[in-house]
């Protein structure tokens, strides 16, 4: 089954936001295979923005994350790489539908509470850089009422 990677950024962790985000993922009926909570060095902040390196805001992104404890989280389910996108919303809280994490709890682009895997191979490669101890290995016993 698909996995993700989410993380609660630093301002989620500081704002009270870890419960009700978790709660969106969990009501949705995916599966939380992974969880930890910790605070990231430069180094690896920059491994996991990688791909962001050359942009304008990548030193503040940086500085941004491993400001605080994030809140690190493996989730499983169909399709879940895509619709954790749209459970989390537009990169831009200004863009981001009323409903979504980011537009319920987000104005600032630079402070969007929420990062998610944008598609099913980053996915693979975060959830190796975060959980290199692997994660958990159960089965819900509601699948069958989520799944047909
Ligand atoms: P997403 O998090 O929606 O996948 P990315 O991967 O384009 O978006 O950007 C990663 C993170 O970089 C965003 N979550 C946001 O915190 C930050 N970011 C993106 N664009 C900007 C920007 N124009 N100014 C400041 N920060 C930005």
């Amino acid at each position: 089954m698909e996995q993700t990677f989410i993380m609660i950024k630093p301002d989620g962790v500081q704002r009270g936001l870890v419960g009700e985000i978790i709660g969106r993922f969990e009501k949705k009926g995916f599966s939380l295979k992974g969880l930890k909570l910790l605070t990231v060095g430069q180094a690896f902040a920059e491994k996991h923005y990688a791909d962001l390196s050359s942009k304008p805001f990548f030193n503040g992104l940086v500085e941004y994350i491993i400001s605080g404890p994030v809140v690190a989280m493996v989730w499983e389910g169909k399709n879940v790489v895509t619709t954790g996108r749209k459970i989390i919303g537009a990169t831009n809280p200004a863009e981001s539908a009323p409903g979504t994490i980011r537009g319920d709890f987000a104005i600032d682009i630079g402070r969007n509470v929420i990062h998610g895997s944008d598609a099913v191979e980053s996915a693979k490669k975060e959830i190796g850089l975060w959980f290199p101890e692997g994660v958990a290995n159960w089965s819900s016993s509601l699948h069958p009422w989520i799944y047909e």
